[in-house]
């Protein structure tokens, strides 16, 4: 396999992007090669400029739950194209995205669109501020939710996978007013909150986390901070980005049963156009600008193509549910023949699934892992501490073949391949 004119392609983007790359992550940092440039993708297929074509379990770190360039999402994007680009004016399918959000989603009675999950987790703690007049806010070491100021302390995702969990730029003024806990740490939780409870504004967490490794959470943990953040008036915030959709079409707060105050969403509601959300019950949503005094705004939040790929996207995940039993069965699969593939030569595997969300560590180099994983076709997120997304353009067939990768991928870790 040859990355020749990712190569050349690398050597370009270097002097003009910083690390070539215009999220962290892709750069391959830690993995130390030259990353594919990614040319096309379609199903659960991603080609590079160099014609290698690879088994797709990032897909693109979330949003691509139908497969990539899936038919009824492209005519819908189409489709709007022929009217135009944006128009930065209320439109039609802003209100239809919203209402099929509204009806998915359990907690979830008005919602703000926006560009991006960070500006969505952004708008949402500066509304539990601006509702409660608090201004502490708790999240948990490793979860991440994109790279505002006062969330990036303790961080998940890529200032994991680069060591700064904690990032350069943000004033201590600004990180004071987030405190940290461990995830799943009830106790933990109950301290701060018999200690500060009433000066927090909101507690946010990835109900299940995503972003060190898969790390599913403890019901007694969710059920305390729900109760918890009712008896201290803290809204508790799920950053649903990555589960929104994906653990089922309500998200995790529906596959749990917990009613979070305010929601924030992404990845999957765009199509894999840029597309955020937050939302939650009207009382606190109405504290949002131009009916309340919390400001937010955003020159293309609501954009008709992103709410087209959006919209097609939830209407074929709503009207099709056995899509989530498909999803479930491929990651069930998935999951067992990964297990049995490092039991057989001597790997141990751990692995944390929820439907078509994984997550696998083990005691072998990861390096190693995914690069022989890559030379194989099988093209994985280049940090150990993200998620596999399975597709429903997934098969069987793709399953068998990554299981077989991997089989390999972990006999090589022992000396045996
Ligand atoms: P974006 O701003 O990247 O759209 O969303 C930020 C975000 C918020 N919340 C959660 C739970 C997230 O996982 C993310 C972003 N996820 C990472 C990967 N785990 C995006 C990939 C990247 O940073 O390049």
């Amino acid at each position: 396999m040859n990355l020749n004119r990712s190569e050349e392609l690398f050597k370009d983007a270097q002097r003009v992007l910083p690390g070539g790359v215009n999220s962290p992550v892709r750069a391959y940092g830690s993995i130390g090669m030259i990353p594919p440039f990614i040319s096309r993708a379609s199903g659960a297929r991603v080609y590079d400029e160099d014609g290698n074509e690879y088994i797709d379990y990032v897909g693109s770190w979330g949003p691509m739950i139908l497969g990539h360039s899936h038919g009824g999402v492209l005519e819908e994007i189409r489709n709007a194209i022929d009217g135009g680009t944006s128009f930065g004016a209320p439109t039609r399918r802003e209100v239809e995205i919203a209402e099929l959000i509204v009806d998915a989603v359990p907690s979830i009675e008005m919602v703000r669109m926006v560009n991006s999950g960070t500006e969505a987790v952004m708008s949402a703690i500066r509304l539990a501020r601006g509702y409660t007049g608090r201004d502490l806010i708790l999240k948990f070491d490793g979860c991440y939710h994109g790279h505002s100021d006062g969330l990036l302390v303790k961080a998940g995702s890529g200032a994991l996978t680069t060591g700064v969990p904690n990032s350069a730029g943000v004033p201590g003024d600004y990180a004071k007013n987030t405190m940290t806990a461990g995830f799943n740490s009830v106790d933990q939780v109950k301290r701060i909150f018999n200690e500060k409870g009433n000066e927090l504004a909101a507690v946010i967490l990835e109900p299940v986390a995503g972003n060190m490794g898969v790390v599913l959470p403890d019901i007694e943990f969710l059920k305390t901070l729900e109760r918890l953040t009712v008896k201290y008036g803290v809204l508790l915030i799920f950053d649903e980005v990555i589960t929104g959709f994906r653990v089922s079409y309500g998200g995790a707060q529906e596959y749990y049963g917990i009613n979070p105050d305010i929601t924030v969403l992404g990845k999957i509601l765009g199509g894999g156009m840029p597309v955020g959300a937050y939302g939650g019950k009207k009382e606190i949503m109405e504290m949002i600008s131009p009916n309340g005094p919390v400001y937010q705004a955003g020159t293309l939040s609501g954009n008709p193509l992103a709410m087209a790929g959006g919209i097609a996207v939830l209407k074929i995940l709503r009207d099709n549910p056995l899509i989530y039993s498909k999803l479930e069965d491929m990651g069930a699969k998935l999951e067992a023949g990964l297990k049995d593939a490092a039991d057989k030569v001597g790997v141990c595997a751990k692995i944390s699934r929820i439907g078509s969300l994984l997550g696998i560590s083990m005691d072998c180099p990861f390096k190693g892992y995914f690069i022989d994983m890559l030379f194989q076709g099988i093209y994985l997120a280049p940090s150990q501490y993200e998620a596999m997304f399975i597709s429903s353009a997934h098969t069987d067939e793709d399953i068998g073949h990554t299981i077989e990768a991997a089989r390999n991928a972990f006999a090589k870790a022992r000396g045996e391949g």
